[in-house]
């Protein structure tokens, strides 16, 4: 698929900082290291739907990791996939009478519009699942051929699964007991109760033709990828084997990240499948999860669509903590709008308080497990004493702009 369009990306006087960033598998702090070319895969959206403020927050805190790379010097190879084929797709057009290709389409043209307003950097590789299906297959038999999956005890459906036993270490990246692994499998579509699998937390690889599906042919037999083996063939075959970070929202922890890293490191033998494994929080409306059965969706789309500044949309985002459960509110809007104008109307000022070691600091504070809030705040407080009229600095506004922009990807 072709990506959204890229903006300019001013590039910043002096040295970068090397990333450090929370890892689940571990459930440390620890230090990215990156050869030339840093590798990120970031799970991307199910198109069945538009773009709500909980995507949109995800992408941005993983639009972070890829700038504070890009001005540490780094080449990024960041590939990001769309789940174009899946149940929620077809149950939704089913719903609304549409076609599920033409929905998928659909919402992926929004979505990358919304990226784009954003200002999200995009990937260097966007890939749909429909796109990888001969290599999903291909991954999917060699997983049969070497033993790692199976098929389901069924002769009307012979369904593939993986058995989460093959590579002896399931469970290391979530850490999650085999009660919470059974209990979120079962609310996340693993099908525990499926007549004919060896164990309930087995993973579906390859669904065979149902009448009324979409299918398609191949050696497996006609049919449909599972979920989590779209993730891996996109990711390995892109990346390679042990890329830099796995990311995407906590709630893809557990299934579909511990069996994404399973499939791969059982095809390769190769451990870990990623080293790091990024997890961002869960934005809710007003103290409550946003979700479609609230119905408390908040759509970017819809934002942009009542002209609200996408840049105050993303400062909002950013003022919390990446890794915190957090809410979206008016008033959180109406701060961050206010911040903004605050902002601009400092760096279009003649001279400003000395930019002494606010890039610094910025820099150190966005390189610690992207502390935005932390790196805000020493913004503030350079806007504060600017519009105090407390600098001469004839070169800070322009500066603080270029910064604002290269690393919080905000434009002023
Ligand atoms: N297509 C799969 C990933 S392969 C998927 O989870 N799609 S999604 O459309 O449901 O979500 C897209 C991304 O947004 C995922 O990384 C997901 O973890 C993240 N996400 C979903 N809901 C929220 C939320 N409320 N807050 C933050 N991130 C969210
Ligand atoms: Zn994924």
């Amino acid at each position: 698929m072709l990506p959204w369009t890229s903006v300019p990306h001013p590039q910043l006087p002096g040295q970068g900082i090397p990333l450090r960033l929370h890892d689940t598998a571990t459930g440390e702090i620890r230090p990215t290291a990156p050869g030339p070319t840093a590798r990120m895969y970031v799970c991307g959206i199910t198109p069945y739907d538009a773009t709500h403020l909980g995507h949109a927050a995800t992408y941005l805190a993983f639009d972070l990791v890829h700038r504070i790379w890009r001005d540490a010097g780094h080449d990024v190879h960041y590939v990001q996939n769309v789940t174009d084929i899946d149940d929620p797709l077809l149950e939704r057009a089913a719903r609304d009478q549409d076609d599920w290709v033409v929905l998928g389409m659909r919402e992926t043209a929004l979505f990358r519009e919304d990226m784009e307003s954003l200002r999200v950097l995009p990937p260097r590789e966007f890939v749909g699942a429909v796109e990888a299906i001969g290599e999903i297959v291909e991954l999917v038999a060699k997983l049969l051929a070497s033993g790692a999956a199976y098929r389901a005890d069924d002769a009307q459906h012979p369904d593939v699964y993986f058995d989460h036993r093959a590579t002896g270490r399931f469970g290391y990246e979530s850490g999650y007991d085999e009660q919470t692994m059974n209990r979120l499998s079962a609310e996340r579509g693993g099908d525990p109760d499926r007549p004919g699998k060896r164990h309930p937390v087995d993973a579906l690889l390859w669904r065979t033709a149902r009448d009324g599906e979409p299918a398609w042919e191949s050696e497996l037999g006609a049919g449909r990828p599972g979920w989590h083996v779209e993730c891996t063939a996109i990711a390995l075959n892109r990346l390679g084997t042990t890329f830099d970070v796995q990311g995407g929202g906590s709630d893809l922890i557990f299934p579909h990240h511990e069996f994404s890293a399973a499939h791969g490191e059982a095809l390769t033998g190769s451990h870990p499948f990623a080293r790091h494994y990024s997890h961002t929080g869960m934005i809710g409306l007003d103290g409550e999860k946003m979700s479609k059965s609230k119905g408390n969706l908040v759509f970017v789309s819809r934002l942009r669509a009542d002209d609200v500044d996408p840049m105050a949309v993303r400062l909002a985002l950013l003022s919390g903590h990446y890794r915190d459960d957090r809410s979206w509110t008016n008033d959180l809007l109406e701060a961050s709008t206010a911040r903004l104008a605050r902002w601009r109307e400092a760096v279009s000022m003649p001279a400003g308080a000395p930019v002494g070691d606010v890039l610094e600091r910025v820099r150190t504070h966005l390189a610690d497990d992207l502390d935005t809030p932390r790196a805000i705040a020493a913004l503030d407080a350079w806007a504060g004493e600017t519009l105090n009229r407390r600098g001469r600095d004839t070169d800070a506004p322009r500066l603080i702009g270029s910064c604002v922009d290269a690393l919080l990807g905000i434009t002023l």
